[in-house]
């Protein structure tokens, strides 16, 4: 199938067999239990959802559709001239299980170049939010602009079939991830460029291309980046904060718009997305501090305790899920030695990547003491000149809807109910234990 819409319809009928044969095999079995401090303690490790297009394994990393980041950079279509893959064919393979031909990603990058253009009120909305407003909040703003145009919302008016809510939200899904790259680039001229805007390249460029286009940058290289950016952000199973609000909302019948700006709103938390801007100003903190002294083991040990000891976390480091070097850190990793080898910058984060671990061990609280994906990707930007860090969070999450909507529209498909999981009190707890 040469269309997008065409190959998803042809997954959902085995999909849904497969599903309703599980259930009447298995519906039984126990999936995982809740102790009571899981429950105080953000239910960390507890299974109970399922989440169909990428799975997290706590050694390994992340799998996109069974494959891991090294296979999606050497199986995906790339851009002509481009090493690494292009978000589009991470997108269809999300959505399909399947790795897309050449043609099949032409047709993507048309369809989704034909959907780009901002319907009106969208500009006078972003226009309107004050410039000092932080940019994940113009970025939130933007897409519940773009909401007036939910095809979901206007068919569930008009009373709509459960069979065709996926259609409905694929058409949104398709349109929110072909608009959010002009949003986002606005968002950055407005607040860091006075205002003046570039007009969009669709459908000459690839929309990483263009999304850097429209934000000033147009080295081939930096293009790179941005696809390799854009796939290893999309996607980190379903538990995480932006991907299971997104979930969430969207089980409510909210539209795509909805669901993705809730899932923002998460993802702009400094312990979940915003954590790759906190990165970079302690980085640029941390080369304050030193001054003159040189960039060694012993004085990076140090300026960690003094992080630790004022009560921080050490940003870019720890996992909730898992144990060990991010892979979506590696490939930015060796990004950097490819592009970028003598970075005063990237030598400091590659330190870094040795003192850090050992420091958090000593320290003796963190289950993982191993970089994640936010320590590495704001000194790849700031190389090529997107220098303002409290941006980087909006790169994130223009990444992140691509990999939250796919699952959002198998949600739908699925015809996945309501989310509502049962709450109990302390008091509850109290009176349930003592009475057993
Ligand atoms: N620096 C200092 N302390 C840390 C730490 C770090 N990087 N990571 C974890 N800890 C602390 C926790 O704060 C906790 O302390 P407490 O018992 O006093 O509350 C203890 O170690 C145990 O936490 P742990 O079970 O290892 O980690 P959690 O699952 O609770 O939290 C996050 C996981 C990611 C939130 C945590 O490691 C953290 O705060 N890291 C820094 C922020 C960060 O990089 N976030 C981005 C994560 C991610 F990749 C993304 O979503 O973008």
């Amino acid at each position: 199938e040469q269309d997008l819409k065409a190959a998803f319809a042809a997954k959902v009928p085995a999909m849904t067999a497969d599903i309703k044969e599980i259930k009447e095999k298995f519906g039984d079995q126990v999936l995982g239990t809740c102790t009571v401090t899981q429950a105080y303690g953000g239910m960390r490790s507890v299974k109970a959802m399922t989440y169909e297009t990428s799975l997290l394994d706590s050694e390994e990393g992340i799998r996109f559709r069974g494959y891991t980041i090294p296979e999606c950079q050497e199986l995906l279509p790339r851009a002509p001239g481009g090493l690494e893959p292009l978000p589009e064919a991470l997108f269809w393979l999300l959505l399909t299980g399947d790795i897309p031909t050449t043609a099949q990603i032409e047709s993507l990058q048309q369809d989704l170049a034909a959907r780009s253009k901002l319907p009106a009120g969208v500009t006078d909305v972003l226009d309107a939010t004050p410039a000092g407003l932080h940019p994940m909040s113009q970025l939130t703003t933007g897409l519940l602009a773009l909401q007036q145009d939910s095809l979901m919302a206007r068919e569930y008016a008009k009373g709509t079939t459960k069979n065709l809510y996926w259609e409905h939200t694929l058409e949104d899904a398709l349109n929110l991830i072909a608009r959010m790259p002009e949003v986002a680039a606005r968002v950055y001229r407005k607040t860091f460029k006075g205002g003046k805007y570039i007009p969009s390249k669709a459908g000459e460029l690839d929309l990483s291309a263009n999304y850097a286009h429209m934000m000033g940058f147009d080295s081939p290289s930096f293009a790179d980046l941005m696809r390799l950016y854009l796939c290893i952000h999309s996607d980190h199973e379903g538990g995480n904060v932006s991907a299971h609000t997104v979930r969430l909302v969207g089980s409510a019948l909210s539209d795509a718009y909805y669901s993705v700006a809730a899932g923002m709103c998460g993802l702009a938390g400094p312990l979940h997305g915003l954590a790759n801007q906190e990165v970079l100003n302690w980085l640029i903190g941390m080369r304050k501090a030193l001054g003159d002294l040189p960039m060694n083991e012993e004085n990076l040990t140090k300026i960690c305790w003094d992080t630790l000891n004022s009560g921080k976390v050490i940003p870019g480091f720890g996992h909730a899920v898992l144990r060990k070097t991010d892979p979506r850190y590696m490939c930015q990793r060796e990004f950097a030695l490819k592009h970028l080898p003598d970075d005063e910058m990237f030598k400091l984060v590659s330190l870094l990547y040795e003192v850090v671990p050992k420091v958090l061990t000593e320290q003796g609280k963190v289950k993982n003491p191993y970089p994640n994906v936010d320590a590495h990707s704001g000194v790849l930007l700031q190389y090529y000149g997107l220098t303002e860090q409290s941006y980087y969070t909006v790169l994130f999450g223009v990444s992140r809807a691509m990999g939250t909507c796919a699952s959002l529209v198998w949600d739908r498909a699925l015809m996945l109910p309501l989310e509502r999981p049962k709450s109990v009190t302390t008091g509850w707890i109290k009176n349930h234990f003592a009475n057993k």
